[in-house]
């Protein structure tokens, strides 16, 4: 009968009761983790280009055929832009050139991914090259300017691959580098520092001179924003920029554009292809004229990395939903690992000191 049982035998009962319900609960809070490890493996992949869902409309495709000539074109270029049938080149590799080319037709996709097959090349050595590239989403587009070509306080969405680094206190960095930027038209672009206090983040990227194929990707859903590149010829996306909370409206424009200073490379385009994301969205968000959304983001602050930030942006990468969740699961998990080898230990305890009566 139980109550006969000995009180020491009762409570190492208990215990090794409990001891399995905690591996138990140990077992179900690992296979979640691994769930959503899974789950957010697959979230970030990105799309192996379904070519259902391009929209030519507002890609740049080889021979490149209707750029640039009569009403019915459907991209524009400018400046120094060179259009061959095998690329087109934004500035060739000389001094004091700006370029670039323009969708003529306003992206109404909420949800999209663009694909950008570039080459930069040059006969500059280490460090003596620049300037880099940029891809836009904005609201305005053929307005040339300081920032790799396009004009300063633009609206919309902005994608650096910067090649020279103008911040010699810079130095945590290697160049190129690519950074995203969203603008409501309020901040200027600080070429000195390499558009570092405006950048929501960035990666540095080798993609000079490569003998084979570079890409980058720029996805944009749900409010996420993600840069992935790939350029170290293995045909898979690294991720580079994720990041929530941006909001972009619909009905702007996409274009590329390049500049050079006293340094210079070619600044190629290959193409530029553009995905639809097949995303569901709520009542509430489809009722909502995106075309009237302004850019902005909303980042979760980090003081130490805004120090010396004046514009009040935010470059640190935010902590986002999931990974806030990810976070508390590991925090929870080492709880109840402590909790057990605890258990464990007092378990032992008990039995030694009933060995020794
Ligand atoms: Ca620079």
């Amino acid at each position: 009968m139980a109550l006969d049982r000995h009180p020491t035998v009762l409570r190492t009962c208990l215990i090794t009761e409990i001891v399995n319900k905690m591996k138990c609960c140990i077992s179900f809070w690992t296979f979640l983790l691994l769930c959503l490890l899974q789950f957010s493996a697959v979230t970030s992949d990105i799309t192996d280009g379904n070519a259902e869902h391009l929209k030519r409309e507002h890609s740049l495709i080889k021979p490149y055929q209707g750029v640039g000539t009569g009403q019915s074109s459907q991209w524009d270029f400018w400046g120094s832009t060179l259009v061959t049938s095998q690329y087109v080149r934004l500035t060739s590799d000389e001094r004091s050139k700006q370029g670039s080319i323009w969708n003529t037709v306003p992206c109404f996709l909420k949800d999209w991914e663009m694909h950008v097959q570039f080459k930069v090349h040059g006969a500059g050595k280490k460090n003596l090259h620049g300037d880099g590239f940029a891809i836009w989403y904005t609201k305005e587009r053929l307005h040339p300017g300081p920032v790799f070509g396009n004009q300063d306080h633009f609206v919309g969405l902005a994608v650096f691959v910067d090649t020279f680094r103008n911040d010699l206190h810079g130095m945590d960095r290697s160049f190129p580098y690519i950074s995203a930027m969203v603008n409501n038209g309020t901040l200027p672009y600080d070429h000195g520092k390499d558009g570092r206090s405006t950048e929501l983040g960035g990666c540095s990227v080798e993609i000079r001179n490569k003998d084979h194929d570079t890409y980058l990707a720029i996805r944009y859903s749900k409010g996420r924003l993600t840069i992935m590149v790939d350029v170290d010829d293995k045909n898979e996306w690294k991720e580079c920029i994720d990041i929530g909370g941006v909001r972009l409206p619909t009905g702007y424009y996409f274009g590329a554009s390049a500049a050079t200073g006293d340094l210079s490379d070619n600044h190629d385009i290959i193409s530029m292809k553009m995905y639809q994301l097949m995303v569901e969205h709520t009542p509430e968000e489809d009722n909502v004229d995106w075309t009237k959304i302004e850019p902005s983001v909303s980042l979760l602050r980090s003081p130490k990395d805004n120090i010396d930030d004046p514009t009040g942006n935010f470059r640190s990468t935010p902590l986002t939903g999931w990974k806030v969740f990810l976070l508390l699961l590991c925090a929870l998990l080492g709880i109840v690992v402590c909790a057990v080898v605890g258990a464990v230990v007092f378990q032992k305890r008990q039995e030694r000191n009933k060995r020794f009566y």
